[in-house]
């Protein structure tokens, strides 16, 4: 089967010399053209059913987005999960003979499946079985540009394999013991098994090394940048809502925007001016998605939370998209996870052209505070946009211990003016403040800030 070959040549850490676990434990290579797959979602009651059709959806994006295409869409009521194949026996013939007829090279499923089940699934269906995590992980694996962005991916298919070496030579082990599980004795196999997680261990090590290189050089220039005072807009949000075309639309950042999930894999920085004059930066970030693997969040989380320790964010959200409350919803659970929930928000209703009779836009917009209507592509809705922004970059406060001379009287009663007092001494000529102050200050204070509070 010519999609059956490694991720990268470097992910190839061994050949299995027989049988049916030649190939497994890698992540399936798909890149050819012309592939069919068939797409199984499973749903637990009824009305669980129409989000189950939605969610199947969103996959053949995924698929469309990866270059295959879908032959059938097939949600499965489940009552329970079968330990060895997730699905029952009479489901798992139906998918058979469907992925016969329809000549479907894969079958991909919704849900995640271990690899035992991954493993009897693709013996009984004699094709390729593949789950969402292995498809979004292909995805990123595909459109990866930057050196971080495909050290992160490496990262995150590394610890994906690391469950799946187990069964990739049991069966020398089984040979060894005579195959009937119980005794089991330390055979060729385990020590095969134990070599392999050594190899992937140590090339997990050294990524996360590298890694840390990167991203210590990604500190550095935040710190300038933090120096500056500029304050920072990340604009995050669900993949496909229109994140990149805003950046494109407000700077002339020239960041790459396709109608295909998972354009964006990593964050570009754009300044910007409001027009009250602030300088401000636009961070542009990698989408969310609802299900994100969690070997993905991990190796993306230094990128991600980056992005969204800026100032303030800017949530988008897709309003022409049925799901987007949904959509919206996973975006807020993934940034809880980043810890970063609680930072400013100003929700922006993104797609507006596209919208003739969206109810989405009400309940999302009796949903979260601080809403605007816009349309990134058209660049309607931008000036009450920047009119929230300017607004709540007022908000924004710093503490900062300053030290001023008198001679300054202007500035000095400007900033008793706009912030808020902790401490005022006078020392000589000086006047020493300890005080909460509006970002927009910052910028014209920065002489006078005393970066060691000791001093
Ligand atoms: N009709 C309409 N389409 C839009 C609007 N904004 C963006 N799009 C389209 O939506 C698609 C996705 O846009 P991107 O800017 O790439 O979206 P993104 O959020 O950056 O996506 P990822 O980087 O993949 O997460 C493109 O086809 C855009 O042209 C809008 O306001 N109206
Ligand atoms: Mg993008």
């Amino acid at each position: 089967m010519g999609w059956r070959l490694p991720l990268k040549p470097e992910t190839k850490l061994h050949t299995p010399q027989e049988g049916d676990a030649k190939g497994q434990g890698r992540l399936h290579d798909l890149t050819g053209t012309g592939y069919k797959a068939l797409l199984v979602g499973t749903y637990t009651s009824t009305q669980e059913k129409p989000q189950c059709e939605e969610q199947l959806a969103e996959l053949e994006s995924l698929g469309c987005t990866y270059g295959f295409t879908t032959a059938l869409k097939l949600p499965c009521p489940l009552r329970g999960i079968d330990p060895g194949t997730f699905l029952g026996k009479g489901k798992v013939e139906e998918i058979e003979a469907l992925s016969k007829e329809l000549g479907c090279d894969l079958v991909v499923f919704d849900d995640e499946i271990s690899p035992q089940q991954q493993r009897n699934l693709e013996k009984i269906l004699g094709r390729a079985v593949i789950d969402r995590t292995e498809l979004i992980l292909g995805v990123f694996a595909q459109r990866a540009q930057t050196r971080e962005a495909k050290l992160q991916i490496e990262l995150a298919a590394f610890r994906y394999q690391m469950p799946r070496l187990r069964r990739l030579w049991t069966h020398l082990s089984r040979q060894r013991t005579g195959g009937s599980g119980g005794g089991y004795l330390k055979g060729e196999g385990e020590k095969q098994i134990e070599i392999d997680r050594r190899i992937v261990r140590r090339k997990i090590d050294q990524i996360e090394k590298d890694l840390e290189e990167v991203k210590k050089h990604r500190q550095t220039q935040r710190s300038a940048r933090e120096r500056a005072g500029i304050p920072s807009f990340a604009i995050i949000g669900y993949t496909n809502v229109g994140k990149s075309t805003l950046l494109n639309a407000l700077t002339d950042a020239d960041v790459l925007v396709e109608d295909k999930l998972f354009a964006t894999l990593d964050t570009t920085t754009r300044k910007y001016m409001l027009p009250n004059r602030q300088q401000i930066l636009l961070i542009d970030t990698v989408g969310f998605i609802r299900k994100i693997p969690h070997q993905l969040v991990a190796a993306f989380k230094s990128t991600l939370e980056e992005a969204v320790q800026a100032d303030i964010l800017l949530h988008l959200i897709d309003v022409s998209n049925p799901t987007a409350p949904q959509q919206a919803d996973a975006t807020i659970a993934i940034l809880k996870e980043l810890g970063a929930a609680n930072r400013p928000i100003i929700t922006v209703l993104n797609k507006i052209d596209q919208c003739k009779n969206c109810l989405e836009i009400d309940r999302v917009r009796f949903k979260y505070p601080k809403t605007v209507p816009i349309s990134a592509l058209k660049k309607e809705g931008f000036d009450r946009l920047l009119e929230l922004m300017i607004r709540e970059i007022a908000q924004l406060r710093k503490t900062v211990r300053l030290r001023v001379p008198q001679s300054e009287y202007a500035l000095v009663s400007e900033v008793m003016r706009e912030s808020k007092i902790l401490s005022c001494e006078y020392e000589d000529n000086d006047i020493l403040l300890a005080a909460e102050i509006p970002r927009h200050l910052e910028h014209r204070i920065a002489h006078f800030i005393l970066r060691d509070p000791e001093l």
